[in-house]
């Protein structure tokens, strides 16, 4: 087998700059741990590599098709894969129950957290089927117990909240194949045993079975997460913020809230502006407090940022970036949850006074104080918080922080858009049909420090796409990457084709709309159902492609299915682990487009990869015949 020989560098000036500075202070980061990975083992690459049993780990080469149980390359590749989708599909559950408890114990009185978009509240009780008769706290916990009782449902009964809220014309595609998926935790289970040694060889119906999760992760995932979060932190609206390292602020007391569930961090923006506490910050030698966020946790803030201008201060990075952040030696505290919190975080911490403080009770990260979240507790941890800020100020050495700051618009999501487009979508559907803007491409997903890609891979690819007339929507790392780009500003529209720009001026929105975090698909995938019930077409009937530039771990490939469940087809770099089976490559990326109308498309060249999808996107308008 061939091994794999990668190189990494940054592309962006500010990671350039960072990565610089870090060598200079003896760091090393994910870019060097990188290159001391290479050669990177083929067989794990492309999927063949199987380690489930004792008699392993097996790999298969050209002297043996099966491994010592007797599976095939495409067994292997296809149980591979399905652990990750397990695994990334009660990821996204997991937050969305946590958000629900939280719903729950507002109802319930035991949680200050208000209700902060009651319209939300009621329209989707009333969709689920609850009684929206009674008082709002009634309703939140009707809906708080209807989300934790539907994630923990067992797979036998159809999951109701997926028949309550897919498109009608979805539903029917999934009803004939049997893919409507039961509670998620228990899809996730029934898949981990299928997928044991020697308990199913029927690689279809594995595959199927990923499916179904896809379906699972979207509603009780994706759609919970951000529907829940909605109602407890308000609606995204459209906003702009400062964004990326450079916004940093010398002199003042900087907090940083890293990973995925912004619920705390609310309570952290509303203390953080507490006079006492400000006084507190100035009495030890500071101007002040700023909040700031990095990761997807970053992008929810600067969403619902309106309403903090006083103290959230910016987007700061991506997942590439994180050690770059402390090695500034300007973040006084970063409290995270999960996920995406590298462990070498904990030692350039210490080099650089910074202080962790882990939230969550799935992290540890030997020697981080925990301040677990819990719905009753929030503000006090918030208030601990921004004490312990404060004091490792006092702390404080060299400050590095590159002079480069930049802006960007963010706060999209279904009910920003309409209200930006006048009432509807229909406005953005006519400019589809009479073809100023070609189509939709959802850009989702994380960053990698491949040597292709480093930001370099989704910059490239949406460079590409705006000059062909299609709009992108961004979510996840891929937002910050577009952002630092300056893609996500109001004059990246002259990068745009002719069309899609006097969209974009007419509109007074960028090229690129950032809908958030990779938590936020859920939304897109409300938009995307919008424009079809206006279009009355399936989904997969729509001028609209997702990509994951560069694709990075387990939510992302339960995210993949999910595309794929809903019609989409999915654009994915680097190559997952499938290039092994042949089968199990053919069903993804041609099959299945039979069967659900989406496919996965693979595709390492930014061009290539925006000819392929202009391509995809052409083929759906000549066959809607606009
Ligand atoms: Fe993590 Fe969401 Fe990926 Fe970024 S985009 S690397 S999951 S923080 Ni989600």
């Amino acid at each position: 087998m061939k091994m794999m020989v990668h190189t990494s560098q940054p592309e962006d000036g500010i990671s350039r700059y960072m990565y610089d500075a870090t060598r200079k202070d003896g760091v090393s980061t994910v870019y060097e741990r990188f290159a001391k990975q290479q050669p990177q083992c083929g067989f794990g690459a492309m999927g063949i590599c199987c380690t489930l049993c004792a008699d392993g780990p097996c790999q298969i080469t050209r002297k043996a098709s099966h491994g010592v149980c007797g599976a095939t390359a495409d067994l292997i590749v296809a149980r591979n894969l399905l652990q990750k989708c397990a695994q990334g599909t009660v990821a996204n559950v997991y937050h969305a129950r946590n958000v629900a408890r939280t719903l729950k114990a507002v109802g319930e009185g035991r949680s200050d957290y208000e209700i902060k978009d009651e319209v939300k509240l009621r329209n989707v009780a009333g969709k689920l089927g609850l009684d929206i008769s009674g008082s709002t706290s009634e309703i939140a916990r009707a809906l708080g117990e209807f989300f934790i009782a539907q994630i923990n449902s067992n797979d036998y009964e159809p999951l109701r909240l997926v028949e309550a809220m897919a498109p009608k014309k979805r539903l029917e595609v999934w009803r004939k194949l049997d893919i409507i998926p039961g509670g998620p935790n228990s899809e996730a289970a029934t898949l981990l045993s299928k997928t044991m040694t020697n308990v199913n060889n029927d690689v279809v119906d594995l595959l199927l079975h990923a499916l179904r999760l896809g379906i699972a992760n979207e509603y009780a995932g994706l759609f919970g997460i951000t529907t829940l979060q909605e109602i407890l932190m308000g609606t995204a609206s459209i906003t702009e913020g400062e964004v990326n390292i450079g916004v940093l602020d010398p002199e003042t007391v900087n907090i940083m809230a890293h990973g995925h569930q912004p619920l705390l961090a609310i309570k952290v923006l509303e203390v953080a502006g507490n006079p006492e506490l400000i006084e507190e910050a100035k009495r030890v030698g500071a101007k002040g407090i700023k909040v700031y966020g990095s990761l997807c946790e970053g992008q929810q803030l600067l969403n619902i940022s309106n309403e903090y201008k006083n103290v959230f201060s910016g987007q700061i990075g991506n997942w590439i970036q994180q050690e770059f952040i402390l090695a500034t030696g300007a973040v006084d505290a970063m409290f995270f949850d999960y996920n995406c919190v590298m462990p070498t975080m904990v030692e350039i911490a210490e080099r650089y006074h910074t202080k962790l403080i882990s939230t969550d009770k799935v992290i540890r990260q030997a020697g981080v104080e925990r301040l677990e979240f819990e719905p009753d507790n929030a503000s006090n941890i918030a208030e601990g918080i921004v004490n312990k800020a404060i004091e490792a100020f006092t702390h404080r050495g060299k400050v590095n922080i590159p002079a480069l700051k930049m802006t960007a618009v963010a706060g999209f999501t279904t009910e920003s858009v309409v209200a930006a487009l006048g009432g509807s979508v229909k406005p953005l559907v006519d400019v589809i049909v009479n073809g100023s803007v070609k189509g939709v491409v959802a850009i989702v997903g994380c960053t990698t420090v491949r040597e292709f890609q480093s930001g370099k891979h989704i910059t490239g690819l949406v460079e590409e796409l705006i000059r062909r007339d299609i709009l992108v929507i961004g979510a996840g790392c891929v937002s910050s990457t577009l952002e630092n780009a300056g893609l996500m500003q109001l004059e990246a529209s002259e990068k745009a084709g002719g069309g899609l720009q006097k969209v974009c001026q007419s509109l007074g929105v960028p090229p690129c709309l950032s809908y958030g975090s990779c938590t936020d698909i859920g939304k897109i995938v409300d938009t995307v159902a919008a424009i079809a019930a206006e279009l009355d077409v399936d989904i997969s009937q729509l001028p609209v492609a997702v990509s994951a530039p560069e694709y990075l771990e387990q939510k992302a490939v339960a995210d993949a299915f999910t595309a794929v469940a809903m019609g989409l087809m999915i654009h994915l770099a680097p190559a997952p682990p499938v290039l092994g089976s042949s089968l199990v490559t053919k069903i993804l990326t041609q099959d299945v487009e039979a069967l659900v109308g989406g496919k996965v498309f693979v595709e390492l060249d930014p061009i290539k990869a925006a000819d392929g999808i202009e391509k995809h996107i052409l083929a759906k308008r000549e066959a809607l015949n606009i």
